[in-house]
């Protein structure tokens, strides 16, 4: 069907885009993100600083991307911004050296900010499908992100067509964008798979500039192997799941259940397959992941609704390869609805996420390390969090090798309030937080989830505060995190520098 466009080799879309403007990329995570173009907007980049001109564009995608994406622009210190979640090397190092302007967002709230104009005018729209129609109706390949709102706000598109997915993709994306208030109506969704959209984005065939073809994979990482660690936090989640089943605290007919991305998510899911008391259940979530796709493929995991198949190639391979066994199970969906807070809240969503640090009383760090370094971003566990029927973040209890505990006195970041989080888990155990005061969520916590190297560190800085409300002393609140500063090891605190 690309035969109605023109054709580009991706130098000659790059040349038409200009030093900063805005340029939306589709994508989440590296699934679905384009390759060619942005590997040949930083090559323009290189090119015009060569030349002692500036080039650095605004860049906006549904979350992080691959390494021709957020790396190669990164790289080329070609991005003037970026929104709203990322997590390439390049990147991250450009924005905590401040030569990027980094706006963190919920991913939920994305698309709508962008419909609303509060991230300014978006001049195009970089689009990997795997079909596209002379009417304008494209087919995505991997993810849906923000890629709906992208194309409808964007002056021009550029269309990678990547024939690595195959046309015959039609089909797994519901593509629904909500009316903006005061006219928007409720999100007709009440099951994981019912389908409210359409199978294609619909767009003006005159806003596409071309077409400039390709045949990639997906810049996917491989996921770690298990490690003690994590198979423990697995084993520690899929435990209490299974207990709260027991006590009938979670229907017998299971809730969906959404789960972060990254090795622990993955090891989660593995030991939640394992359990035969937790019955077969559904994914409302944001990234589909290779533990996933082995549970569907087990009869475990009876429906999954997600943004992207975050999945390894060779896994991503297997779907194409056996797409009509997949057809029925797997739906892919712009961020606002996959995230939907509404949605999350109505549905019953069991929400597991990964913590980089969390507090005694339950406040939870997502995103910066040591409160200045940004990590990668909210993304979307402020969405599932705050909402969710039951809200677990896991984290191992340390991290450098024993010398930084992931409990401390007040995390130097917020992201999760205490009123959003109900259960921490980390390879010592399960903290359940819910109907405790904050003096009785930090015994649990400490006794439970920290390390044991450090369970008398945080008791002494609980007795510190005698009798109050909530055990903090301020003066000493960040005692561990300013002596790992001095010394490299959060163990070498000493209390009483800091009363
Ligand atoms: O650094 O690799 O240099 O050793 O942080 O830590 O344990 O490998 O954790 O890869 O699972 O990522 C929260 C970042 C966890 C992720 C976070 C260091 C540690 C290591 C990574 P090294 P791990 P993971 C929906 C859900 C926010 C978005 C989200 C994330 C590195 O899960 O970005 O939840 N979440 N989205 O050594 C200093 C600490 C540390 C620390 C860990 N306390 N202090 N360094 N590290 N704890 C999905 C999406 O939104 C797409």
């Amino acid at each position: 069907m690309s035969q109605f466009y023109p054709r580009l080799t991706a130098a000659e879309a790059a040349a038409h885009i200009d030093n900063a403007q805005t340029v939306a990329f589709s994508g989440f995570t590296a699934a679905g993100a384009p390759k060619a173009v942005p590997k040949a907007i930083a090559e323009r980049a290189k090119q015009a600083h060569a030349a002692g001109q500036p080039f650095r564009i605004g860049v906006m995608t549904g979350a992080s991307t691959g390494k021709s994406l957020d790396g190669a622009l990164a790289q080329a210190d070609a991005v003037l911004f970026r929104t709203p979640y990322q997590s390439d090397p390049d990147l991250r190092k450009s924005i905590n050296e401040g030569r990027t302007a980094f706006y963190d967002m919920h991913l939920s709230m994305m698309p709508q900010a962008v419909r609303y104009g509060f991230l300014g005018p978006v001049r195009w729209a970089v689009v990997e499908a795997s079909d596209i129609s002379k009417a304008g109706e494209i087919t995505l390949t991997s993810s849906v992100g923000a890629a709906p709102t992208f194309c409808r706000v964007a002056d021009k598109i550029i269309v990678e067509l990547n024939r690595f997915h195959p046309a015959s993709l039609r089909g797994f994306h519901d593509i629904y964008e909500p009316e903006d208030p005061p006219y928007r109506n409720p999100l007709p969704l009440f099951r994981p798979s019912d389908q409210i959209g359409s199978p294609t984005i619909k767009v003006n065939p005159q806003k596409i500039l071309g077409i400039v073809e390709t045949d990639m994979p997906d810049e996917t990482g491989s996921f770690g192997e298990i490690s003690p660690t994590t198979a423990q936090i697995g084993e520690n989640v899929a435990g209490f799941l299974t207990a709260e089943l027991k006590r009938g605290l979670i229907p017998k007919s299971f809730l969906p259940i959404q789960s972060g991305v990254g090795d622990t998510a993955n090891a989660v899911l593995h030991a939640m397959g394992q359990r035969s008391e937790i019955p077969m259940f559904e994914m409302y979530t944001e990234v589909i992941q290779d533990a996933v796709i082995a549970l569907m493929k087990q009869g475990k995991v009876r429906f999954a609704s997600g943004c992207s198949l975050t999945v390894t190639n060779a896994v991503l391979r297997d779907i194409y390869a056996n797409l009509e066994f997949f057809r029925s199970k797997i739906l892919l969906r712009p961020q606002e609805i996959t995230n939907s807070p509404e949605i999350v809240r109505r549905i019953g969503i069991i929400s597991i996420n990964t913590a980089i640090e969390v507090d005694i009383t339950g406040n939870v760090n997502s995103t910066h390390v040591l409160g200045r370094s940004m990590m990668n971003g909210i993304g979307g566990s402020g969405d599932f969090a705050r909402n969710a029927f039951l809200s677990i973040f896991t984290c191992p209890s340390t991290a450098k090798g024993g010398k930084i505990s992931t409990i401390v006195p007040l995390v130097s970041h917020l992201d999760h309030s205490e009123h959003s989080v109900q259960v921490i888990v980390t390879e010592q155990g399960v903290a359940d937080l819910r109907g405790k005061s904050p003096t009785e969520r930090a015994k649990t916590i400490i006794e439970n989830c920290a390390h044991p190297e450090y369970r008398a560190i945080l008791r002494d800085y609980v007795a510190m505060a005698g009798h109050s409300h909530s055990p903090q002393t301020l003066s000493a609140a960040f005692g561990m995190h300013l002596v790992f500063g001095k010394s490299g090891d959060m163990r070498t605190v000493n209390w009483s520098n800091f009363k």
